[in-house]
């Protein structure tokens, strides 16, 4: 049976009492968005400006009668609400309405469930989806999962319908006290992946090899970026959240020091703090990072508030303060380099990733500010030192080296856990 794409109709509160930077409008547009990459088609959408949410229906009742009224005329299939429901909420309306009711998180999940590749991806995807759904689940909820059941693939990835397709869809129709044992197993799982990531950046850190990484808002452009700079070929789609799992490559310097960097899942508003938690592995990435190099797509309506959201999400996983360039990015798109007003971002470079114009002045950037995380040093290096001398070429940065009789003279910067090597050479 062959129906084409799922219809949707989204569903927002302009809450009055907020402190989002973001429009409802603007919302609704990126939930279209959302709901496009799951591969859904839009055909509808409804808002309602209230001081907050109603606890019980998220909507006001009688914007309910409407949406009943308007889903049955539009023969929708699912209906998307622009906000995490509470589980009330979402029994509510599950008996208030004939379509499915998912919910953004509900929506984000999804997509993640299509796009998770690596065990690690796999196994936190799961673990979140399994987390929403604990307290969502009941008798009401099983009518439900049984009605949008339909195909149900081995991979549990593509195929099924939005909002309940994925790795843990199988999981829907066994017990919570099943769910929860399947949780602490997936806990215990991912514990071992961020024990085996604490060893890599434990071994990372005795090299004293800089990592940077990269981070953005959803399709702003850092696979493109960090492709074009690595060449490693990671999957680049026009679709929010390609990536999901870090991977980290090799690169050098135009003044020849040599960093790490890291690409990562994207981020967006009202991002679950439940997924937050369950991508934690992943994010320590971020955490454990000697700079961030932000990527930003200069040219989405939205640029502003995307780069703030970035910012607030930053703020939660601690990592404001770390030192930041931004790539500004997709400038070929842009009619009018003139208007971008680069001092709203920290030490801004404007590039284009995917015409590759701008990343040599981005990496000398790069550089720079890993220079202010560094210590400067005068040493002079014996001749019979030269490991020292080559081993300074590629972690440090140097800014005036000479050949003397008594040894080679460089004045740099190297890492501060470097350091220790060179004390016994330190001029004056
Ligand atoms: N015009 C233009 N498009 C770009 C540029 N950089 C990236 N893109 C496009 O933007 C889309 C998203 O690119 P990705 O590199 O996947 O973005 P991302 O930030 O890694 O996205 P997620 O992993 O989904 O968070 C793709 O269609 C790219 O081709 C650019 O400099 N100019
Ligand atoms: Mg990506």
């Amino acid at each position: 049976m062959n129906r084409g794409p799922e219809r949707a109709y989204l569903v927002a509160v302009e809450a009055t009492k907020t402190d989002t930077v973001w429009s409802v409008e603007d919302s609704l547009n990126e939930l279209e968005a959302l709901a496009r990459t799951a591969g859904a088609e839009v055909v509808g959408t409804m808002r309602q400006r209230l001081s907050h949410p109603d606890p019980a229906t998220y909507l006001g009742k009688g914007r309910v009668q409407e949406l009943s009224d308007a889903e049955m005329q539009l023969n929708c299939d699912l209906i998307i609400f622009d906000d995490e429901l509470s589980p009330t909420q979402q029994h509510n309306l599950e008996k208030l309405l004939n379509a499915r009711v998912v919910d953004r998180t509900a929506l984000i999940l999804d997509i993640f469930a299509q796009h998770a590749r690596t065990r690690e991806g796999i196994l936190q995807v799961e673990l979140a989806q399994l987390e929403y759904r604990l307290p969502r689940l009941s008798g009401q909820d099983l009518a439900f999962t049984r009605q949008a059941g339909g195909s149900r693939g081995a991979t549990g990835g593509v195929g099924g319908a939005i909002g309940v397709r994925g790795p843990g869809e199988t999981k829907l129709e066994i017990d919570r006290r099943r769910i929860r044992s399947r949780i602490s197993e997936l806990k215990e799982n991912i514990e071992d992946v961020r024990k085996q990531r604490a060893i890599y950046r434990r071994q990372r850190s005795e090299q004293a090899i800089p990592v940077v990484a990269v981070v953005g808002y959803t399709n702003a452009g850092k696979s493109t970026l960090f492709n074009t700079l690595t060449e490693a070929g990671v999957l680049v789609e026009n679709k929010l959240f390609a990536t999901l799992d870090p991977v980290t490559r090799h690169i050098v310097l135009p003044n020849h020091q040599e960093i790490l960097m890291t690409d990562t899942v994207g981020f967006i508003q009202k991002l679950p703090t439940k997924l937050i938690a369950a991508f934690r592995a992943t994010l320590e990435e971020v955490v454990e990072a000697d700079m961030l190099l932000e990527v930003v797509d200069v040219n989405h309506e939205n640029a502003i508030e995307q780069s703030e959201t970035v910012n607030e999400i930053l703020e939660d996983l601690d990592a404001l303060a770390k030192p930041r360039v931004t790539a500004l990015n997709k400038m070929d798109l842009v009619d009018d380099p003139e208007d971008i007003d680069t001092s709203l971002y920290p030490n801004a470079v404007p590039v284009s990733a995917l015409q590759n114009r701008g990343l040599d002045r981005l990496l000398h950037k790069v550089a720079d500010v890993l220079a202010d995380t560094m210590e400067r040093v005068d040493v002079i290096i014996p001749y019979r030192k030269g490991d020292l001398v080559e081993l300074f070429h590629r972690r440090g940065q140097i800014v005036h080296e000479e050949h003397q009789v008594d040894g080679v003279h460089i004045v740099g910067r190297l890492p501060h856990s470097l350091r220790g090597y060179y004390l016994s050479y330190a001029e004056s």
